[in-house]
């Protein structure tokens, strides 16, 4: 089908190899919430990672600032079709706060302080693919966007990216989040275009 081929490749846009397919470049940077924005004072944050062994490891915010920070440089994919390339965050390796976690399972569920939830395989949380940021593009992370802090996957879906995280079960068993449960893809992987259950 050659027509078709020129047809779609004339519409492409600069930097389309890094596009994943039925993706677009976005304007701006969009909020996606399913609610409110929740308020989260940085003096009562924690973050909690409840070990296969049903152990707590919790950070408190003063002890996620003294952990070593990463910069982040990551494209980015909403499965409502917009992405934006070379996004830069600050934020610390999942990769750190599991060097004190002993007992890991292949699951993790992962809860905020809004009512949301995302399941991701621990193998794409570890490995240099995961970041707790608190940094985006040179400031604070945004309220609306998940401040004081989010999950960064940016391998996977933007939803897999929990805004407020607030911490993770991790299970011997895979269990679908908010989304997962609604109809969107258990895994998610843009390149694939796994946007919802079935594709
Ligand atoms: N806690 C929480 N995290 C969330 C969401 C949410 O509703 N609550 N929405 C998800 C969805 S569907 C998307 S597309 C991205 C959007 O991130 P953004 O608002 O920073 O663009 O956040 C994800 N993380
Ligand atoms: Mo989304």
């Amino acid at each position: 089908m050659p027509i078709l081929n020129r047809g779609f490749r004339s519409r492409r846009q600069p930097g389309d190899d890094r596009l994943p397919p039925g993706q677009h470049l976005a304007d701006g940077f969009p909020v996606l919430t399913a609610g409110p924005t929740p308020r989260v004072p940085t003096d009562t944050w924690r973050f909690v990672i409840t070990d296969a062994a049903r152990r707590r490891h919790t950070w408190s915010w003063d002890e996620l600032m003294r952990l070593p920070r990463e910069q982040i440089t990551a494209d980015i994919h909403c499965v409502t079709k917009w992405s934006k390339l070379g996004t830069r965050w600050e934020g610390v390796s999942l990769d750190t706060l599991f060097e004190s976690v002993p007992a890991v399972a292949d699951h993790a569920l992962v809860h905020t302080y809004d009512a949301y939830t995302t399941n991701v395989p621990l193998g794409d949380l570890l490995g240099a693919k995961a970041w707790l940021a608190y940094r985006y593009e040179g400031a604070e992370l945004d309220p609306r966007h998940g401040g004081p802090a989010r999950l960064l996957v940016p391998h996977l879906y933007l939803w897999k990216s929990a805004k407020w995280v607030r911490g993770m079960h991790l299970l011997d068993h895979d269990e679908p989040g908010f989304w997962e449960m609604r109809g969107y893809h258990n895994y998610g992987d843009p390149w694939r275009e796994q946007r919802y259950a079935g594709d």
